[in-house]
């Protein structure tokens, strides 16, 4: 089973493996000469989003160990983190653009740009900032990958109480797969020279990133909910369904605590 499979695999392994399951850039074939209006770049955004989330579903399949999780723990995690993976390679895609937040390779928006969409400029602000902490540490692909994964399978804390033995087995196969994941980051921390103290604070330095960008995800998913009061987002039927599954896990999290 799982074990034998993430188990055997070296950080450096698990690293090239979780380097390969990388989604392909998206171009939205934009028409540049519309201009930059809120209806044009939501449409832009959400049609972005919604080619990118295809992706990103072959992506997790392909994180070691991930398929092996039951499908119901393989669809929570999904579902918790899908905005903060989203966000992430957005920063990841715009670290050496200062000021600019390079959604796709034809749409890249300056703050200013951005200011068309109502309530879109503070959460832009907060994605700039987290860009520029990951310039500032000079972010290293292998580093960005690990983070990703983190994210995904890190998301979701949640013990459901109808949980049968299977359920359970899955679960408990969670914390042992983000450990092998935390021992690869390690090993890439390692390979850029510095002092074991240095490695210590850089790895505090990334993990606490973390935590800016679920509170980025949780402010996305508020504006985005506004949005769609304002019928301005033109979500698929389906899609629409799904985040407001979200919206529902999230409220039952928070009555559950
Ligand atoms: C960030 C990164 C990126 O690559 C694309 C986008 C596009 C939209 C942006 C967002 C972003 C950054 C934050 C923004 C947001 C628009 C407003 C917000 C700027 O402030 C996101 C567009 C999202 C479209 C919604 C699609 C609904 C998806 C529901 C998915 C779901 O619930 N499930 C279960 C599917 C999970 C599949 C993996």
């Amino acid at each position: 089973g799982n074990k034998v499979v993430t188990m055997a695999l070296s950080p450096e392994e698990l690293i090239s493996r979780i380097v390969d399951a990388e989604p392909p850039e998206i171009y939205l074939m934009r028409d540049m000469k519309n201009p930059f209006t809120e209806a044009n770049v939501m449409m832009s955004l959400t049609n972005l989003a919604n080619k990118e989330l295809v992706h990103m579903i072959s992506w997790a399949k392909k994180i070691p160990g991930f398929v092996e999780l039951s499908l119901f723990d393989q669809v929570h995690l999904l579902e918790c983190c899908w905005l903060e993976v989203l966000m992430l390679g957005l920063m990841w895609r715009s670290v050496n653009h200062p000021g600019k937040l390079i959604f796709s390779p034809d749409l890249s928006l300056s703050r200013d740009e951005g200011s068309c969409v109502q309530g879109f400029v503070e959460i832009f602000d907060m994605l700039l900032a987290a860009t520029s902490r990951f310039r500032e540490l000079k972010l290293q692909r292998e580093e960005y990958v690990c983070l990703k994964a983190m994210i995904l399978l890190n998301s979701n804390m949640c013990l459901s109480s109808s949980e049968g033995g299977e359920e359970l087995q899955s679960r408990s196969k969670l914390p042992c797969l983000l450990d092998s994941v935390t021992d690869a980051l390690v090993w890439a921390i390692s390979k850029t020279g510095l002092s074991f103290q240095q490695r210590s604070t850089r790895l505090a330095h990334l993990l606490m990133l973390l935590s800016h960008i679920r509170h980025l995800s949780n402010k996305g998913m508020d504006h985005l909910h506004c949005m769609n009061m304002k019928k301005m987002v033109p979500l698929y039927d389906l899609l629409l369904e799904m985040l407001d599954a979200h919206i529902m896990h999230s409220s039952r999290l928070s009555h559950s605590g």
